[in-house]
């Protein structure tokens, strides 16, 4: 019950002065930030998106039998449950103290978490004595006589009791009392109203992207279509609670090594000219026949001419840029400044300012190079550096310094195992090769002699292009694969690689029987 007032307590203060310093979720990023990349790796695969939730109710889980566990070994003395109160306390305090992004007013959460779980754990704690050890005298000496006289028998946890009910009073009201004060401290953190500041506002770009020619996909035989819908669009990011940034509180410096800083307000961004590009992002952990790929039309400033403007100073080949929670990431200076190069400081999706989730008010986007290091969300900052000085977030973690997107295809009809009907079947799906364009895509049934796919109609080079083909099954199991060829004449490889260290490679293989 202690443990639970204490979160509580530190989700409630945090609510008040930041978000990012709650204990509980705190914790949670400090966990995310330490798993080694195999665990993380398989969160993503095996709960996809609910990976947060998951971790979250783990940990909830996992606190609750420490507070179990050392209730129990406190039923003779407070010492104890006081020491693990404690434990959990610095343990958070820590964890705090461990996010890049909390200020000094933020170590008030865990604080107040530490010493509200002590102080209640010990206040409850001698409630529960006096509830047990109660001594009831028994009257029989007259009134008046010393009370080494009177003898006395100890009321039990299964007498009920006045103190014993009191206990249960009280520690139902210390319940009741930490869940108010976590519910307050949602709300509370929830009190910068960044849906309203989104709502706020207009985006009219001076240059749209092209209408989607009809032919750009082939949703009707399987494929996804060709524009994500925001909703849709696939979510990679290690933030537990989504940053809360108001487009009017947003600020980003582009510093380091430039002839000249410059300081960016939301304003100032938005008034520069606006262009919508359509392009398609992909995720490193994406495995073969993935999901984490989509593609929209992305309304930004043109990361270049800020580049241009701030002057980039000989030697610098990276571009170090961090996010409001403290996430980083380092992209080749060479890949923004390239002049066919559609980088982006993106502030809309889809004629929308940017979802929350995906980044809002600000962030980066380079066609051709995988998300994490190119696609900084909620962007607050950016450094021209190298490569030799500055180590990123993942690059950390064992993931490549360097990360183009590999040419990839994949399968979207038939899905693995289905059964279809013999006879003529339209199987269906995607290639990317962002940046440099896809030229074919290959299908062979059973190990046979490649057939090339229809394409359809090409939107640019930085999107997915659609592929299908017809083929005739005979009845039985059947294996189907697809290769993709870039412009660049690179024939995706049949190598199988895990997404760690630069992305996944290999052919995608989906087993499917036809039934007559
Ligand atoms: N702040 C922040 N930005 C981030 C990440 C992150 O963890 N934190 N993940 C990156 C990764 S790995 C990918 S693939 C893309 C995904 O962007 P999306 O969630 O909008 O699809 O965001 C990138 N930007
Ligand atoms: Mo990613």
């Amino acid at each position: 019950m202690s443990v639970a007032a204490a979160l509580a307590a530190g989700h409630l203060v945090a609510g008040f002065v930041e978000p990012f310093a709650s204990p509980f979720l705190a914790v949670g990023n400090t966990a995310i930030d330490l798993t080694p990349h195999p665990v993380k790796d398989f969160a993503i695969r095996t709960f996809g998106e609910d990976d947060k939730p998951v971790l979250l109710g783990g940990m909830a889980v996992v606190i609750t039998l420490v507070a179990v566990a050392a209730g129990l070994l406190s039923r003779r003395s407070a010492v104890p449950g006081a020491v693990v109160a404690a434990l959990l306390g610095v343990l958070a305090f820590a964890a705090v103290l461990a996010r890049p992004s909390v200020g000094s007013a933020g170590l008030l959460a865990p604080v107040a978490s530490l010493l509200v779980g002590v102080g209640v754990f010990w206040w409850l704690h001698s409630l529960a004595r006096r509830a047990r050890g109660a001594r009831t005298p028994i009257q029989d000496s007259a009134p008046g006589s010393t009370p080494e006289g009177a003898s006395t028998r100890t009321v039990d946890w299964d007498v009920p009791g006045l103190g014993r009910r009191r206990f249960l009073v009280t520690s139902t009201a210390v319940a009741a009392g930490a869940g108010v004060a976590a519910a307050a401290g949602q709300l509370f953190t929830g009190r910068v109203d960044v849906e309203a500041s989104r709502r706020s506002i207009r985006l009219s770009p001076d240059s749209l992207a092209p209408p989607i020619p009809a032919g750009a996909d082939f949703a009707g035989d399987g494929t996804p279509g060709f524009i994500t819908s925001n909703a849709d669009f696939y979510r990679v990011d290690t933030a537990l609670s989504v940053p809360r940034l108001r487009a009017q509180d947003w600020r980003m410096r582009i510093h380091g090594m430039v002839d000249r800083e410059l300081v960016l307000t939301y304003d100032d961004l938005i008034g520069r000219p606006l262009v919508e590009k359509t392009i398609t992002l992909c995720c490193v952990s994406n495995e073969v026949g993935g999901p984490y790929v989509s593609t929209t039309n992305f309304i930004g400033v043109s990361l270049r001419d800020l580049l241009l403007e701030a002057g980039v100073r000989p030697g610098s080949d990276q571009l170090a840029t961090r996010s409001v929670d403290g996430w980083t990431c380092g992209t080749p200076v060479e890949a923004i400044m390239d002049p066919n190069s559609d980088a982006l400081l993106a502030v809309g999706m889809n004629g929308e300012p940017l979802p929350v989730e995906h980044g809002f008010p600000v962030r980066m986007v380079v066609p051709g190079l995988y998300g994490f290091v190119s696609a900084t969300k909620w962007l607050v900052d950016a450094e021209l550096t190298t490569f030799e000085a500055f180590d990123p977030y993942w690059v950390r973690r064992g993931w490549a310094q360097r990360a183009p997107i590999k040419t990839m295809s994949r399968v979207d009809r038939p899905k693995g195992f289905e059964e279809v009907p013999v006879g003529r079947f339209v199987a269906a799906g995607i290639a990317w090769a962002q940046h440099t364009g896809v030229d074919k895509v290959e299908v062979r049934l059973d190990e046979g002699p490649w057939q090339q796919a229809e394409l359809s109609t090409e939107v640019n080079i930085d999107t997915w292009r659609m592929w299908r083909v017809e083929l005739d099954l005979p009845p039985g199991s059947h294996t189907i694969q697809c290769r993709a060829t870039d412009r660049s004449g690179y024939t995706q490889t049949d190598e199988r690689a895990e997404p760690i260290p630069d992305g996944a490679s290999g052919w995608q293989s989906i087993v499917f029987t036809a039934q007559a």
